[in-house]
């Protein structure tokens, strides 16, 4: 493939919902532009970006792949992006890099919870937009119903810039309201025809609502426009291309990727009017610890970020990039200010799906990839060693789902760590926590499928085989009221004895005080040099656990007497006095155990409010409030019991059909309801079991 300019670029992510027809979208694409000769189906496997054994698998796109074409004398880094809520993490990373969205929405199912999601993550990141309404072949498919849906949930920035000419089984071609010309299409090839006749009276009011729309929008043409001169198909679209880029207009094309109908179009207009790379003049960047703007430069040393990670089993790891300025060119050597290291970009390349095509360099604004990166991961920036600064991180989202794991057998045990460090360079939404109160070690993603991909993954690409199990509650204990009791340790039979005597009162701080240990020893009953181990003994069993085996908080223990022996006692025998007397003393100090409260905000479109909060209270929960928020949802604060949130991100979903979503985070500890106690030890002996 040839080196492009920046101007000639365009770097276009397809989001939606998952099965709006992103993936057949980049596949009409490639077809159209020739860059393969049979157009591939999602249902038989042979997508182009649809490569991975569990894409096939589950017939839907998990992770964003790369499809560029060459235009009319353009450049277009299509990246296909998955659509379910799971994958989000790719919809960022795509976002990241993309100078267009270009929001693929079925004529049959309209706006979906996966065209808001992404709609909110592009206008978040200050994305330019535009729509192709597609599977206008389908039965119950409807332009009207569909454009109606859009402009009510996105604004009246949303415009037409095409019709459809027929519908459903009838549909057959567009008609362009810039040039009031007709395009209609018989196995894929367009055919220029005059505006059907039962199209034309609808095509000429939009057409003039769409030129008083862009009018409006430029003084000199609003001034020429009243004084009767119509400005040109190319002036408006000129125009146009300025609210895109600053991401106030968000232009509607239709079509149908299966076709493929009006896919050429799609990419016309993606030249014509989509922003090229230079819509990025500047960037805050990160030097020497400060914040500096510079200019992004088309010449100049290379200033390059990668954005996705792939772990592929044969080449290794694979990095893709944009750059950010200037150019870059094979054999290279660049440096990671993060992992302060010199990376050599031995051969880069253009990904076509999984092939990858060998090139000599990249101008400014392109994408690229580079195979075998030594300690550069997803996020990282690479610049000649002179100028060491590091560009703004990808947004990831937060995991909201966790599961335990543990390796099969000790060869996966060998493997687990260096395997989870390796996926997590390719997926960096994945977050890994050994808990030692727990003893587990949780892997937390976006959702169900997200983590049995990626359990997938870890077997399939790195040969490691985990058993999971729910994630445990982090349960305490504590004690309810005083007590006091004797802590005796003697072994003195035969040999170096043991013996220690620790009188002990237990009783309970304020929540969140923690521990507190009294030294009332009067009159050496306990000899100095062992207080300190009465005090370890005791700590150790809170941690090891109390009467039910959870770790004790918010105790007070007063150590006021004591016996020893001046031969038989040793830091040793005073660490088990402390160890059996804070046990015995718990035991009568009314032992009570502690939950975790957690804090949630949940955001829902207004009408899942009620629902919400009525199962939040159904979980023993509290709302504390609600607010409104952008896109007429509403967000709900509450405090629940951790344990009734294990899976609420699986909950949510079904709950309000994929619309909610939700951020915990750990609030306090509280007393167990006693009701739920023996459920509570019960499941904890089983786990021990
Ligand atoms: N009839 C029709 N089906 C389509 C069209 N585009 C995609 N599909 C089908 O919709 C399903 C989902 O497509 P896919 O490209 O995987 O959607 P994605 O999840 O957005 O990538 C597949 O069965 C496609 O064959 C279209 O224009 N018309
Ligand atoms: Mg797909």
């Amino acid at each position: 493939m040839k080196v492009y300019p920046p101007e000639k670029i365009r770097n276009v992510a397809l989001v939606g919902h998952g099965g709006a027809g992103k993936t057949t979208l980049a596949e009409a694409l490639l077809y159209r532009a020739g860059t393969v000769s049979r157009l591939g189906r999602v249902e038989d496997g042979n997508t182009v970006t649809d490569f991975d054994p569990e894409e096939h698998e589950r017939g839907h796109s998990v992770s964003l792949a790369l499809a560029p074409i060459e235009w009319k004398d353009h450049k277009i880094n299509v990246i296909d992006t998955p659509g379910y809520t799971d994958f989000v993490a790719d919809v960022y990373a795509a976002l990241h890099v993309a100078d267009l969205a270009v929001f693929v929405v079925s004529a049959v199912d309209g706006v979906e919870v996966g065209t808001e999601r992404a709609w909110r993550i592009a206008e978040d990141l200050g994305v330019p937009r535009m729509v192709f309404i597609n599977k206008l072949d389908k039965e119950e498919a409807s332009f009207d119903r569909t454009l109606e849906a859009l402009q009510e949930r996105f604004g009246a920035g949303v415009a037409p810039i095409e019709l459809p000419i027929g519908e459903r089984e009838s549909f057959r071609g567009v008609a362009d309201l810039f040039t009031d010309k007709a395009y209609v299409y018989d196995s894929g090839s367009a055919q220029e025809v005059d505006i059907p006749a039962e199209l034309e009276e609808r095509e000429h009011e939009v057409h003039d609502a769409l030129v008083e729309g862009i009018v409006v929008a430029d003084d000199d043409l609003l001034e020429r426009y009243l004084e009767g001169d119509i400005p040109d198909a190319k002036e408006l679209e000129q125009t146009m291309a300025k609210g895109v880029a600053e991401a106030s207009v968000f232009p509607v094309v239709c079509g149908s990727a299966t076709g493929p109908i009006a896919v050429d179009r799609l990419a016309d207009f993606i030249n014509e009017i989509g922003p090229s790379p230079l819509r990025r003049e500047k960037l805050l960047v990160t030097a020497g610890g400060n914040e500096v703007e510079i200019d992004l430069k088309t010449d100049g040393d290379p200033l390059i970020q990668v954005f996705k990670t792939i772990a592929d089993p044969y080449v290794g790891q694979i990095s893709l990039f944009r750059v950010l300025s200037g150019s870059v060119k094979t054999e290279q050597t660049l440096h990671n200010k993060r992992s302060n290291n010199d990376e050599k970009l031995s051969k880069i390349a253009v990904m076509v799906g999984k092939e990858s095509e060998l090139v000599d360099s990249l101008a400014m604004g392109d994408i690229g990839a580079v195979a075998k990166l030594n300690e550069t991961g997803t996020g990282d920036t690479l610049t000649v060693k002179s100028q060491p600064i590091v560009a703004p991180p990808l947004t990831v989202p937060i995991p909201v789902l966790g599961t335990a794991i543990k390796a099969r057998t000790q060869a996966d045990t060998d493997k687990l760590a260096n395997a989870l460090r390796r996926i997590q360079q390719e997926d960096p939404v994945l977050l890994v926590e050994r808990n030692a109160e727990t003893r587990q070690t949780v892997l937390k993603g976006m959702g169900e499928t997200h983590l049995t991909i990626t359990l997938q993954r870890l077997s399939r690409k790195f040969g490691v085989e985990v058993d999971t199990e729910p994630v445990r509650v982090p349960y305490r204990e504590t004690v309810s009221r005083r007590a006091e009791a004797e802590g005796k340790y003697k072994k003195q039979s035969g040999g170096h004895g043991q013996f220690g005597v620790a009188m002990l009162k237990v009783e309970p701080t304020l929540r969140g005080e923690g521990f507190e240990f009294v030294d009332e020893i009067k009159g050496g009953s306990i000899p100095r040099q062992f207080i300190p181990a009465v005090e370890q003994g005791i700590r150790e069993t809170m941690e090891d656990g109390g009467i039910h085996g959870f770790p004790v908080v918010d105790v007070r223990v007063r150590c006021y007497d004591g016996k020893y022996h001046s031969v038989d006692s040793s830091e040793m025998s005073f660490k088990m006095a402390g160890r059996l007397g804070f046990k015995a003393a718990m035991e009568s100090a009314g032992p009570i155990l502690l939950e975790p409260i957690s804090k949630i905000s949940v955001s829902v479109p207004s009408n899942y409010q009620g629902d919400v909060m009525g199962d939040l209270s159904s979980r023993r929960g509290q709302v504390q409030g609600t607010e409104a928020s952008s896109g007429g949802r509403q967000t709900i604060t509450a405090l629940v019991p951790t344990s009734e949130i294990m899976t609420y991100a699986v909950d949510l979903r079904s709950l309000t059909q994929g619309w909610g979503t939700f951020l915990t985070e750990h609030d306090h500890y509280q007393e167990l309801p006693s009701h739920l106690t023996d459920k509570v030890v019960a499941e904890a002996k089983e786990d021990d079991d």
